[in-house]
């Protein structure tokens, strides 16, 4: 439909219908209406608090709270109850004429009518007609139109398509500027924010504001409370449906009612009601879209399927895993407080909901928020206007990141982990997977992106295609001292592109570039000062930390890990009799390492191979193997916890390194401890420690070995002379003869800089 159309009708329905809402119909008023917070204890406590009201506001079933919204006779009936409650809201009246004054004239300083809705998305169609254009998903039960907001940016490849509803329940105003903000950051943040940038080319967004724009209109003119649609039921004088229980996936289970004056009334047949079956027919008319969210009011919860049924959905892991970032990024930005969790056990059983007709039948990830406030917030669906800005704020980097997540076009990985240095002399490479997501790589057009001097140019580097999902490339010479900055972009077969990490360029990788100093190298085959139970707390009784040559059980190795010699340390390295003789047992045993100086080294990593198995016995899989790390004198910080399920559990010696300065900022009293432990009884816990080394990145040691021979001799004077001679700073001269050198091997006094000065000192090199 042309917009002008468009435009027209949809203003004509609402002046009508704003005219017929002033003109027939008195407000419904709330004056004493108080909003309280039961405690339950069981389903009868609960059955008998739902049985006061005809309006329950929400729940948290975790916590066995009701709130809900009485009317002075139904208080009263509480009041003689023996029900255990607190109250909110003592006259909601005076809530709702507040909310309506708003805080300013910003554009989120105060809630939007329908009208002042459709307005803003004009405004932002006519800043960027570009990226954004009006849709019409279909017409209301009153004939409005439903309008949502298409964006995207450059490229014409299929895109994943992202879909977005608020307003589904006409009463939770919250959402509506939420989303908007949400587009409007799209829209006005594009040139000037790379993540936008890159996710609104990459993505189609479908966006709309308000699904309920009937019920919506009708909350600002007639009800502030309205829930439902505003369908006139026949055969009763209560009007309307609740959209959120009128698909198709468990329609007419729990939770909802078949009766037309409950607020949960689910309407006489799935999609019964033209508001939701036109969602269906788009969402099912848009293949590519891979993610839908519908956003509700209130509670602070992060919501996915299932809502009919207590069963977890197939995809509970990958749910966990972004609903977790989620909850973090939204805690992140105002502090504000959001559970995660599937519908059923989070909030209640809720049957023929939206997200789980959009999980269940049309296949794709499908979230549901429930806003500000938490539950037990005075106000509830009454948001003071000054929480729409801060409530949109938070909401924002939470959906960025799961619409990253579920519509990632490849998957960019690195099985090897990220470089915790590169070498100066080009030789150091990095391993990366590319796997299918929405789309598949362009074998031939992987990137890596490097550089050394923070805020310099790029050097782009093309990526080697090993075969099937492996890549690798080398990362080119660099200059010694500086870290090295690097990202890796991988073209899709359609034309579109990847990038790790997702903000780059303006976020990148950053590695030292060096070469490996060994500061401690220790095979175990002697004692350079380890100690255990440094506390005094070791309460296990068995299968204490000892440095022997293992006795191999079928918990524990028999060999050590160094290819010469053959101790290690090991929660008692001797068999026994049986399996449990020398475990773990009834408690912890903790090994220290010695105490390091890292203030010369910030850039030191750490590695070792360690052993552990929990997997046998009565509790198996349920005790964990830590690392820990402190500046001396501070907390213990985790270096990494193994367990207690997963691949290495079951014995098996495995590698792990880390970077010091990612876990604490290093001084001279660095220490680390190594805890396994056994908390419940009857289980088999081994755990074993070899080959612990610790690693610096320098540069010095080789200054003087200018041409890279290994030596410092006559046939360096040569590169010395070529060096000094070179311009600065790409000293292209040297690099055209010795490519894969580093010119800083020039500086001999080792000033930082080459120039005359380090001539007496390689002199001096040179005589040594
Ligand atoms: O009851 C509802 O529909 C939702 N709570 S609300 O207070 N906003 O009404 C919770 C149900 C979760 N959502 C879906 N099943 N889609
Ligand atoms: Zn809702």
């Amino acid at each position: 439909m042309p917009k002008s159309i468009l435009r027209t009708c949809v203003l004509a329905g609402v002046i009508c219908f704003a005219l017929v809402g002033s003109a027939l119909a008195e407000q419904v008023r709330f004056d004493n209406h108080r909003v309280v917070q039961v405690r339950v204890a069981d389903e009868a406590q609960r059955d008998l608090a739902l049985s006061l009201t005809d309006d329950l506001w929400t729940e948290n079933a975790r916590a066995g709270t009701l709130d809900l919204r009485l009317t002075p006779v139904q208080f009263a009936k509480l009041a003689e109850s023996g029900l255990d409650y607190t109250v909110l809201v003592e006259n909601l009246q005076a809530l709702i004429d507040a909310e309506r004054r708003g805080i300013g004239r910003g554009t989120w300083d105060a809630y939007m009518n329908y009208a002042g809705v459709l307005d803003y998305l004009d405004t932002l169609v006519a800043l960027r007609p570009d990226l954004a254009s009006l849709f019409v998903i279909g017409q209301t039960i009153e004939g409005r139109d439903i309008v949502g907001i298409r964006i995207t940016g450059a490229g014409t490849h299929t895109k994943p398509g992202i879909y977005y509803e608020s307003c589904i329940h006409a009463r939770e105003w919250i959402t509506v500027p939420t989303l908007l903000y949400f587009a409007d950051q799209l829209v006005r943040n594009y040139d000037t924010d790379q993540q936008v940038h890159q996710m609104v080319d990459r993505c189609e967004w479908f966006i709309v504001p308000v699904l309920n724009a009937d019920g919506y209109v009708y909350t600002w003119t007639n009800n502030r409370l309205w829930r439902k649609n505003r369908r006139d039921n026949p055969g009763t004088s209560c009007d309307g449906v609740d959209l959120n229980r009128n698909w198709s996936v468990g329609w007419g289970g729990g939770g909802s009612s078949g009766d037309p004056c409950d607020q949960t009334y689910r309407g006489t047949s799935a999609f019964s009601e033209p508001e939701t079956a036109v969602v269906r027919d788009f969402v099912l008319a848009h293949p590519n879209i891979v993610t839908f969210h519908d956003i509700h009011s209130y509670s602070q919860l992060l919501l996915w399927p299932w809502g009919y049924t207590s069963q977890l959905p197939p995809d509970q892991d990958t749910y966990e895993y972004v609903g977790d970032n989620m909850v973090s990024l939204i805690r992140k930005v105002h502090g504000k407080i959001y559970t995660p969790g599937p519908i059923y056990s989070t909030i209640y059983q809720a049957s023929g909901g939206s997200v789980d007709w959009a999980y269940g039948a049309a296949g794709v990830l499908s979230f549901t928020f429930e806003l500000r406030p938490s539950s037990g917030t005075p106000g509830g669906f009454v948001l003071p206007p000054e929480e729409i800005l801060p409530t949109a704020e938070e909401i924002y980097p939470a959906l960025m990141f799961q619409a990253d997540y579920t519509s990632a076009l490849v998957w960019i990985d690195f099985p090897e982990g990220l470089p915790l240095h590169v070498e100066p002399d080009g030789s150091s490479t990095l391993d990366i997977s590319i796997t299918p997501g929405f789309d598949t790589v362009d074998v031939n057009n992987v990137t890596l992106y490097v550089r050394t001097v923070s805020g310099g140019e790029f050097d782009a580097v093309p990526v080697t295609h090993v075969g099937g999902d492996q890549f690798t490339v080398n990362f080119p010479p660099r200059g010694c001292g500086d870290d090295t900055e690097f990202y890796v972009v991988a073209g899709t077969t359609s034309g579109g592109l990847t990038y790790s990490p997702t903000g780059a360029p303006d976020d990148v990788y950053s590695t030292p570039v060096g070469t490996a100093l060994v500061l401690f190298s220790d095979d175990m085959e002697a004692d350079f000062g380890w100690d255990i139970d440094v506390a005094g707390d070791d309460d296990a009784t068995t299968g204490m930390w000892n440095r022997m040559d293992p006795q191999g059980t079928a918990a524990q190795p028999e060999d050590d890990h160094s290819p010469s010699g053959t101790m290690c340390w090991v929660t008692d390295g001797n068999a026994g009799g049986s399996l449990g003789s020398y475990d773990v047992d009834n408690g912890k045993t903790s090994l220290f390492s010695p105490v390091f100086d890292f203030t010369q080294y910030p850039d030191a990593t750490v590695s070792y191979w360690r052993w552990y198995s929990n997997d046998q016995g009565g509790t198996a899989n349920e005790d964990v193997f830590e690392v820990l790390i402190t500046n001396y004198g501070s907390a213990w910080v985790p270096l990494e916890t193994v367990g207690p399920a997963g691949d290495e559990t079951g014995g098996g010696w495995y590698f792990r390194e880390f970077r010091v300065s990612d876990f604490l900022t290093p001084t001279q009293f660095v220490r680390f401890q190594f805890v396994a432990s056994d908390e419940g009884s009857g289980s088999i816990v081994e755990a074993a420690l070899d080959d612990f080394r610790v690693q610096a990145y320098v540069c010095e040691g080789l200054a003087g070995d200018v041409n890279c021979d290994g030596a410092i001799n006559g046939f360096d004077i040569d590169a010395f002379v070529l060096v000094l001679g070179a311009t600065p700073p790409g000293f292209q001269e040297y690099y055209d003869v010795y490519p894969l050198c580093d010119h800083m091997r020039a500086d001999c006094n080792g000033d930082g800089e080459v120039n005359g000065f380090d001539i007496d000192s390689f002199v001096l090199l040179l005589a040594k």
